[in-house]
């Protein structure tokens, strides 16, 4: 066995040591020049966005290294900056295990130290792209509005951070970030660039292009103009599953590394990214990592959202009440693996894809995804912020068919309810996470007998409700049955067709 190093942190000068079946960097990591700067530099972003752009510095080089931006804590900087910004990228299917260093990534700034710095790097010249993966909740959008959420305490604070101390501001959010740096961007002269965004929303370019222009218009509407004519928002759907890395991942591989990498991920061998190629200010040739650019993403993000992401919640919050801590333990689970192949059935007609896409293919694929026991996805990681994600995955099928009853639907609506109890069905307890959690779990609390339609109004979707009385009645009935009779047997007594 090779000798574990604990204090050995994974640098360029050890690459050289490495077992020769982990696949090194083949450019000069050292000469890179930044192109794009990279907001929320997570699991995801250094499985997925840095992965390709490690493709194309392999294949062809480029003046396309990675700034990552940290806007929660500086936890991503301390794991990446002692190794110059290295790290393995574990891939993972079954027994079949590939390891990568990549080196897009060229450091790590966060709040609050880096503040000035990030605004800096937005407005630098030889910035051409901004990324974003963020997640829902940072977008700070008002779903029902379609607009900026103009009372949320951060981007009321923002606003006035920006106006007050137009210079040096210290914003809160992701968008308090991008409208201080296009701003002094526009003062220097520098030109437009590209607001890439990554996260899982329906038209997630679009999306980003509204809170950004309403945030810029309450500043200056000249500098929303501005935004308006030198920027673009391509829309993207990005696809890979990278669970947080957890410790024992981290020992196991640098025991086998013989250096200690502190900011390694761990990832399926899937990838997707479908992008709409409106750059306007250049970009890396993603396609040599595999990505595909179309004119219109929708129809690919709508069977994204609805069919991937909307099981995964489903899988997720009928798992944890079940007491499954993983994904694929619900997917072995015979009456699980039935629900989720009937609940995508119900999702399937709501789809208008493209004649050469391949529907069943796709649906096969993804169960085989589920079922992958390498990842150890846990059920708890994507139960997180449903208040943010149950719209997109599942309301908007239900909507787009109103005769149907969409009973698997129901289910998982009702499923996420009582997720919200904080009770699991052996009478376990446990934490939730999510930015309307007080709110949440006090409605369910209130309403034992019928909390759908609360909920739905606790989180703007009263309209969408009042839309779908026999739908959320039937939510509901589901609900009380999960109390008294648990999840699985709810689930099979819903397959049945017995409810
Ligand atoms: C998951 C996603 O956490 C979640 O909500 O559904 O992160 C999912 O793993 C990715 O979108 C896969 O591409």
């Amino acid at each position: 066995m090779r000798p574990t190093h604990p204090a050995n942190r994974l640098r360029p000068s050890l690459l050289s040591t490495l077992p020769t079946t982990v696949a090194l960097p083949t450019y000069d990591h050292a000469q890179l020049k930044t192109g794009i700067v990279h907001l929320g530099v997570g699991a995801f972003h250094r499985g997925h966005q840095a992965w390709y752009t490690e493709a194309v510095l392999n294949a062809k080089g480029g003046a396309w290294g990675i700034l990552g931006v940290s806007l929660r804590s500086d936890q991503v900087q301390q794991q990446l900056r002692p190794q110059s910004g290295l790290y393995t990228l574990v891939q993972r299917h079954g027994a079949s295990v590939t390891r990568q260093i990549i080196g897009a990534i060229q450091d790590v700034l966060s709040v609050p130290a880096d503040n000035d710095l990030i605004i800096e790097a937005i407005a630098a010249t030889d910035t051409h792209i901004v990324s974003l993966t963020i997640t829902e909740k940072g977008y700070c959008y008002d779903q029902a509005n379609h607009s900026l959420a103009e009372n949320h305490p951060d981007i009321v604070f923002d606003l006035q951070q920006v106006t007050d101390e137009p210079l040096t501001p210290r914003p809160r959010t992701a968008i308090g970030f991008i409208v201080a740096g296009l701003r002094r961007r526009r003062l220097a002269a520098h030109g437009g660039l590209t607001l890439l965004s990554c996260d899982n929303l329906p038209g997630n370019g679009s999306i980003l292009k509204t809170v950004v222009l309403d945030f810029a218009r309450h500043l200056d509407p000249e500098l929303s103009h501005w935004i308006l004519t030198h920027l673009s928002f391509p829309n993207s759907v990005v696809d890979r599953m990278v669970p947080a890395t957890t410790a024992s991942d981290l020992a196991e591989l640098n025991q086998d590394l013989g250096v200690n990498d502190q900011a390694a991920v761990f990832t399926e061998t899937f990838s997707q990214w479908i992008i709409e190629d409106q750059f306007c200010a250049g970009r890396p040739e993603w396609e040599l990592g595999g990505a595909v650019f179309v004119d219109n993403a929708t129809p690919f993000e709508q069977a994204k959202l609805r069919l991937l992401n909307g099981s995964h919640s489903l899988i997720a919050y009928l798992g944890q009440l079940s007491g499954y801590p993983y994904v694929h333990q619900v997917i072995n689970d015979e009456v699980f693996a039935e629900l989720v192949d009937r609940y995508m059935s119900e999702v399937c007609p709501s789809l208008q894809m493209p004649a050469e896409f391949n529907l069943p293919n796709y649906r096969r694929q993804l169960l085989d995804r589920f079922a992958n026991s390498a990842l150890n996805h846990r059920t708890a990681q994507i139960a997180e912020d449903g208040s943010q994600k149950i719209r997109q995955r599942w309301l908007e099928t239900v909507l787009a068919d109103n005769p149907k009853d969409f009973k698997i639907h129901a289910l998982a609506l009702a499923g996420w309810a009582g997720f919200l109890r904080q009770v699991r069905d052996d009478g376990e307890h446990y934490d939730i996470i999510d930015p309307a959690a007080d709110g949440l779990t006090e409605v369910v609390r209130d309403h034992q007998d019928a909390p759908i339609s609360k909920l739905l109004s606790h989180i703007g979707l009263n309209e969408w409700a009042a839309q779908r009385p026999n739908f959320v009645a039937l939510a509901d009935q589901y609900f009380r049955l999960i109390q008294t009779q648990g999840s699985r047997a709810t689930a099979s007594a819903v397959l049945a067709g017995d409810l």
